[in-house]
């Protein structure tokens, strides 16, 4: 385009700058004095932070990515983020008027609450950084699969906080992404050398850059903006670059706080010779040296511009950008200024500096001086916006009536999950085709083996396995090639957890579902709980399975047995939790969860289950190493409903029953056991299998909101069940776990309840030692029920208590 000349895009670019540096403070104070008079609470965080990266999104948001390029914004840059979008049409007036205010502009870009094109959610700083790496990842694998669509390859962006480098995560990722290859990603590091609390130490940027290098990819570091390098060629220039070069990050904050006439007296204090250094500095007013001494590359397009469009090859690269927190804000560079925010004098003087009048501050173009159809026609041809919306959809993958599962004796549910993959992987179906599993090197501990070696691991290059080659009788047969459909990740769990949020977005990025199953331990979802929660925030879909699970992995210990994991499994939004005790259990739930991660509906809750069920989500698979022998029965379509609604009466109870047993997982055969040891001395016992803690009280709850709103008819599946439970009957609870995860089963209808379950770090022993040692053996749940519902001793218990003193236990 004409106008697209080098000085003319310059100087709209830097106009566009300025646009948004104006829009995202005006955002911010706007939203404080809108609620000075409400609850007092003032947007903090926000004003320096954005004003640090103005220059280099306007570069790229502007002028070089491209509609294929995917960017992860520092959490504190979304005013520039939405001001961008909202010069794009893509933000409106009243999200922005209502910055961090109810349905507003999110104070960090989200997926979710946002209207703009948020590519990746952030917040918790370092995951979106994370974010970036892996998602270029699985567009490597959506590509080496033949899914590419004839769609260009994209680059994933993360602009990140220099204080934010310090978040472990993104070492992790650093490390696995080189081991992977990883290709078409940009780090930009807005090293403006300060964090929330601090200035940073010196010289950082060296040990990234020696970093960064160490792991493959290139380092560009942006230093000195244009105008300080032409300075440096002036006579006297070379003294200046060795001062500022050598100026401490403390000193040079100070100054550019300060200003002009401060920035006068140092150097020349410093650098000043009567000769060529002391004209340099003189022949500037205090304003222009202050510029000057503030032109880092950061802040100066065309270095940017010339940095970003020199990059013409697919190697990882990290830009280190020097920039200067709160640049052009009053208090640029003060080390209090995270919080910073202008005063209404401040923002007067802001004001009348950006030529905005008063009552005009939301117009696109106000104060600016080119003519507005020149900016409105640039804006219109704006790469990155021009091929519309960037997020994309893909077709639903069928799932057929029911997944094939060989079911033993006597079998794990792991077990089950290992014969239920082993077969989905003998099918040439789409289902199949698209499943990708990941695990933090636990691929053969999680019983993903024979899957694997059905499927092969996915490396952008073919490897056989040597074994293999030299006839040494191995069980597993791992090929490595583009088509493999395992991705082997180190043991990091956050990167797990990262990674299932790249491929399980991939539909909506990449425009190709995949439907990715990510194994691992059960104790270690800890470890990565954060990036789970992010996972799940940005509405990412994938099925988690972990086992082992408790102190069913008794001779394990403390250190390798999980408590709190099933009330993680309840509380974390967008993820549905279960746990099976029984093999055909699980493969009801495993259909259901490849369904059920693919949906996309709107948000009205079921009249059945009260449950959300249409929007969808991902899925949690708390499994078990413990061989329980498996029920021989005919799977109803009443039951595979009622597996997946969260809970079945494994044995109805009578009419009247004196005690209800309810219990999860592979604590079942104990339950079983003590509902047949009480039977003759209480009536009509009832066993209840919960197959989801977690989604029993989630309909429960919803429910009783629905009826709070007149909805008098909502009955949820638990309120239903225990309908049938009479008032004076007492529930004993039980699982391997936390027993709060059952202990509100009492609050549905008010019946007593005592729940059984693991408080305490786990002891090594046998199963049965520690199922006794925790009270979750079947001799406690029948002491449990005796003392909940008196009665006559119930006589079993007498015996086995007689015996047991007798061997002196
Ligand atoms: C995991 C996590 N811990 C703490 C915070 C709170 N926090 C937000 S920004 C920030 C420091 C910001 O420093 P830097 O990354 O250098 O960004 P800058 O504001 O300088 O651009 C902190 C501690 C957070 N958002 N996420
Ligand atoms: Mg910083």
């Amino acid at each position: 385009m004409p106008m697209n000349t080098g000085t003319d895009r310059l100087k709209i670019l830097a106009a566009l700058e300025k646009k948004i540096l104006w829009l995202a403070s005006w955002t911010i104070h706007n939203a404080n004095h809108l609620r000075d008079n409400d609850d007092g609470v003032k947007v903090g965080g926000h004003q320096a932070s954005s004003a640090s990266l103005a220059t280099i999104m306007a570069a790229l948001y502007f002028a070089v990515l491209k509609p294929e390029d995917r960017v992860a914004v520092k959490p504190h840059a979304s005013p520039i983020f939405h001001a961008i979008n909202y010069l794009m049409d893509l933000q409106t007036r009243e999200k922005l008027e209502n910055f961090r205010g109810y349905k507003g502009a999110q104070s960090y870009p989200s997926r979710t609450k946002d209207i703009d094109d948020v590519d990746f959610s952030t917040g918790s700083v370092g995951l979106g950084v994370a974010q970036t790496l892996f998602s270029s990842l699985v567009q490597d694998y959506v590509r080496a699969h033949g899914w590419s669509g004839g769609r260009p390859e994209g680059r994933m962006v993360a602009l990140i906080g220099d204080a934010e480098m310090d978040e472990g995560n993104i070492f992790e990722a650093l490390l696995e992404g080189w081991k992977h290859g990883v290709r078409n990603t940009w780090w930009i590091v807005d090293y403006n050398r300060q964090s929330l609390d601090a200035v940073i130490r010196e010289g950082l940027w060296a040990r990234f850059e020696a970093m960064f290098r160490n792991f493959g990819w290139d380092v560009v570091i942006l230093k000195y903006g244009s105008e300080l390098e032409a300075a440096f060629k002036e006579p006297g220039g070379e003294k200046l670059r060795a001062w500022i070069d050598a100026c401490p990050n403390q000193l040079y904050s100070v100054l550019t706080f300060q200003g002009g006439a401060a920035w006068r007296k140092r150097l020349l204090d410093a650098i000043g010779d009567q000769g060529a250094a002391t004209k340099l500095i003189e022949r500037r007013s205090d304003a222009e040296l202050a510029k000057l001494m503030t032109n880092l590359a950061g802040h100066d397009l065309p270095s940017l511009l010339a940095a970003f469009e020199s990059i013409d090859h697919d190697r990882p690269t990290c830009f280190i950008a020097y920039t200067i927190k709160g640049y052009g804000l009053p208090f640029a560079g003060h080390k209090d200024n995270h919080a910073g925010l202008m005063t209404t004098a401040q923002m007067e003087t802001f004001r009348a500096g950006m030529n905005v009048r008063a009552g005009h501050e939301w117009e696109k173009f106000e104060g600016l001086d080119l003519p507005k159809t020149k900016l409105d026609a640039f804006l219109k041809q704006v790469p990155f916006f021009a091929a519309g919306r960037r997020r994309f959809g893909a077709p639903r993958i069928e799932v057929p009536a029911e997944l094939r599962v060989p079911i033993q004796a006597t079998m794990s549910t792991q077990a089950g999950f290992g014969n239920l993959l082993n077969e989905l992987g003998r099918d040439q179906t789409e289902l199949a085709a698209r499943v990708v599993t990941t695990s933090p090197d636990v691929t053969v501990s999680t019983n993903l083996g024979a899957w694997v070696n059905r499927r092969g691991l996915f490396a952008h290059e073919a490897m056989a396995d040597t074994f293999k080659k030299e006839r040494i009788p191995s069980t597993f047969n791992w090929e490595f090639g583009p088509k493999g459909q395992h991705i082997e990740l180190g043991i990091a769990e956050m990167n797990l957890f990262i990674l299932l949020s790249a491929l399980g977005l991939s539909h909506t990025i990449n425009g190709e579902r995949l439907l990715p199953i990510g194994t691992l331990y059960d104790p270690f979802i800890a470890r990565g709980l954060d990036a789970l929660n992010y996972a799940c925030y940005q509405d990412a879909r994938f099925i988690v399975v972990a086992t082992p699970s408790g102190i069913t992995l008794a001779p394990e210990g403390g250190a390798h047995q999980s408590i709190a994991q099933p009330l993680i499994g309840m509380a974390q939004d967008g993820l549905a939790a279960f746990e099976p005790a029984y093999v055909d259990e699980l493969a009801v739930l495993l259909r259901f969860a490849f369904d059920y991660i693919q949906r996309d509906g709107d948000g009205e809750a079921d009249e059945r289950t009260w449950l959300r069920d249409q929007t969808g989500g991902s899925i949690y698979l708390r499994l078990s190493t413990r061989p329980l022998e498996q029920p021989k029965r005919e799977m109803t379509g009443d039951m595979r409903q009622s597996i997946i609604d969260g809970a079945y009466w494994l044995r109805p109870p009578g009419p009247n029953p004196q005690i209800v047993v309810a219990c999860c997982g592979a604590v079942a055969p104990e339950a079983v056991a003590a509902v047949g040891m009480m039977g003759e001395d209480r009536r009509d016992v009832g066993l209840l299998a919960v197959t989801s803690a977690d989604r029993l009280n989630a309909g429960w709850t919803a429910a009783q909101r629905a009826r709070e709103r007149g909805l008098v008819g909502a009955r949820s599946h638990i309120e239903r069940l225990l309908a049938e439970v009479p008032q004076n009957c007492a529930l004993v609870t039980v699982l391997d776990g936390h027993p709060a995860t059952l202990g509100w089963l009492g609050s549905v209808h008010g019946h007593r309840v005592r729940a059984l379950g693991v408080e305490h770090f786990g002891q090594t022993g046998t199963i049965a030692d520690l199922y006794r040692h925790y009270g979750i053996d079947t001799n406690a749940i029948v002491r449990a029920a005796e003392t909940i519902a008196p009665g006559r001793p119930i006589r079993h218990l007498r015996a086995i208590g007689q015996s047991r003193s007798a061997d002196g236990r």
